[in-house]
C-alpha cells in the first residue's frame, strides 16, 4: 500500500507512535510517506520505503498567524497525486483530520477519491479539542473521517461523552517494539548515575502541567526519607523551573538529575528501578509502556487509559491524582527488597508484551485495507 502519515514530528507520544508505525509498515513492504513540518525526531534512518515531505509555511506579512492547515492540505494534495497514495492516516483530529478533509475535497474535484483514517491520541479530545473554540472543528473532523481509532477504551468513551459522534470508533492501543526497548546491547551504565545502594527513579515527559512534575518531586522526596535514591527527569517543558525551585527548597538538588530531551530513553530506562507518571490526564501513557518494556515497574495515577496499561499490584500501582503519599507508599513497597523489585520488573515486561508491535500494527494494516475497500464501494 502507498500510505501517507500526518503527525506532529516532535517528542510527544503521538508523534513517536506515528513514526514507529510508519517504520513498521515500511518494514512490512509498504511505501510510507510522512507529511509533516519537519522530519519526525525518531525517523533517523530513511529507507527506500520511507519518504518525508516537508510542509513549508511561507512567512507572509499579511497573515498574523501562518496558515499551517492550508499549507498541509495543499501538500497532501500534491503528495497523493505524485505518489499514488491510497490512504491518509492522520494522527490528531485537529488540525490534521481537518486539513486531511480539505485535501480529500480538493482531490475529489479532480476525480481522485482518497480515504482517511484518523487516530485520536487524547490531547485533541480531552484537553484542547474539548474547548468551545475547537469543538465544532473536532466533531466535524471525526465525523467526516472514513475510519476513526482511539488509543484506549477510555479515550473512546471520553470522545463519545464530549462530542456528538456519528461514526464507530475502533480501539487500537499503542504498541511497543520489544526487540528495541528492553534489549540493551551492553550492560546498563548504572554506576554513572547512582551509588550501588541507591535506587534509580525516572520520570519522562514533556514537563507540561498535565504531567504534574511537582508531584514527581514530592513523591521522590517522600521515598528519600526511607530509601536512598536518585531521581532522573528526562524531557523539557514549561514546569522545569518550578520543579527546580521545589527541589532546591527541599534541599535534594544533589539527588536529582535533569537530562533534557533525549532519543536514548531506552538507555536511561535500562538502569531505572521505578518509573513515576502522576499525570492529571493520560489517554494511554506511552511513556509508562516504554518503561515497562524495559522491565521498569510504574507508579501512576488511575486516570484515562492508564489502568488499561499499568496493572495495579502487578506491573506497578495506581493512585488518585495528587495523592503523593499513596504513590510514595506504593513506590517504597516495590523498592523495599530485591526479591519484590525483581518480581515487579518481570511483571512489567510481561504486561508490556500485551502491546507488542507484532500484535498491534497488523490491526492498522487490516483497517487500511477495509477502509480502502469500503471507500471504493461508495460512489
Ligand atoms: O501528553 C503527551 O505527552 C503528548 C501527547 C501527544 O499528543 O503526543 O500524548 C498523548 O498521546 C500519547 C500517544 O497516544 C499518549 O500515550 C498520551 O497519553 C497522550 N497524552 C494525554 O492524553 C495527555
Amino acid at each position: 500500500m502507498n500510505i501517507a502519515i500526518v503527525c506532529y514530528p516532535t517528542f510527544g507520544g503521538s508523534g513517536v507512535l506515528a513514526t514507529e508505525l510508519g517504520i513498521a509498515l515500511a518494514d512490512m513492504g509498504h511505501q510510507v510517506h510522512f507529511v509533516t513540518y519537519k522530519q519526525p525526531v525518531k525517523l533517523a534512518l530513511l529507507s527506500h520505503h520511507v519518504h518525508f515531505h516537508e510542509v513549508a509555511v511561507p512567512d507572509y506579512p499579511l497573515f498574523r498567524y501562518q496558515p499551517y492547515e492550508l499549507a498541509l492540505s495543499s501538500k497532501l494534495v500534491n503528495v497523493v497525486k505524485d505518489h499514488n497514495i491510497e490512504i491518509l492516516h492522520v494522527h490528531y483530529a485537529i488540525p490534521h483530520a481537518y486539513a486531511g478533509y480539505m485535501a480529500q475535497q480538493m482531490l475529489l474535484e479532480e476525480g481522485i477519491k482518497i480515504p482517511m483514517v484518523t487516530t485520536l491520541h487524547g490531547t485533541d479530545i480531552t484537553l484542547v479539542g474539548n474547548h468551545p473554540f475547537y469543538k465544532p472543528a473536532v466533531t466535524f473532523s471525526i465525523n467526516n473521517s472514513d475510519a476513526v481509532t482511539s488509543v484506549s477504551e477510555s479515550l473512546k468513551q471520553d470522545t463519545l461523552t464530549h462530542f456528538t459522534i456519528k461514526r464507530p470508533i475502533e480501539v487500537i492501543p499503542n504498541f511497543i517494539d520489544l526487540s528495541k526497548m528492553g534489549q540493551q546491547d551492553g550492560p546498563c551504565e548504572r554506576n554513572a548515575m547512582a551509588e550501588p545502594h541507591e535506587r534509580i527513579i525516572t520520570h519522562v515527559s514533556n514537563l507540561r502541567p498535565v504531567k504534574r512534575l511537582l508531584d514527581v518531586v514530592e513523591i521522590f522526596d517522600q521515598i528519600l526519607e526511607q530509601c536512598p535514591a536518585r531521581l532522573v527527569i528526562v524531557g523539557d517543558g514549561p514546569d522545569k523551573d518550578l520543579a527546580k525551585a521545589l527541589i532546591e527548597q527541599k534541599g535534594i538538588k544533589s539527588k536529582v538529575q535533569f537530562m533534557g530531551n533525549s532519543d536514548e530513553v531506552h538507555k536511561i530506562l535500562c538502569l531505572t528501578d521505578l518509573f513515576l507518571l502522576p499525570s492529571e490526564i493520560e489517554s494511554f501513557g506511552l511513556a509508562a509502556l516504554e518503561a515497562m518494556a524495559c522491565r521498569v515497574p510504574v507508579i501512576s495515577t488511575d486516570v484515562g487509559g492508564l489502568p488499561e496499561v499499568n496493572k495495579h499490584g502487578f506491573s506497578g500501582y495506581l493512585s488518585e491524582v495528587g495523592d503523593v503519599s499513596s504513590m510514595a507508599k506504593y513506590a517504597l513497597s516495590i523498592l523495599k527488597d530485591e526479591h519484590t523489585l525483581n518480581q515487579f520488573k518481570d511483571n512489567a515486561r510481561a504486561q508490556a508484551q500485551n502491546f507488542a508491535i507484532e500484535l498491534i500494527v497488523p490491526q492498522y494494516e487490516q483497517l487500511y485495507a477495509k477502509t480502502i475497500a469500503e471507500s471504493a464501494l461508495v460512489k
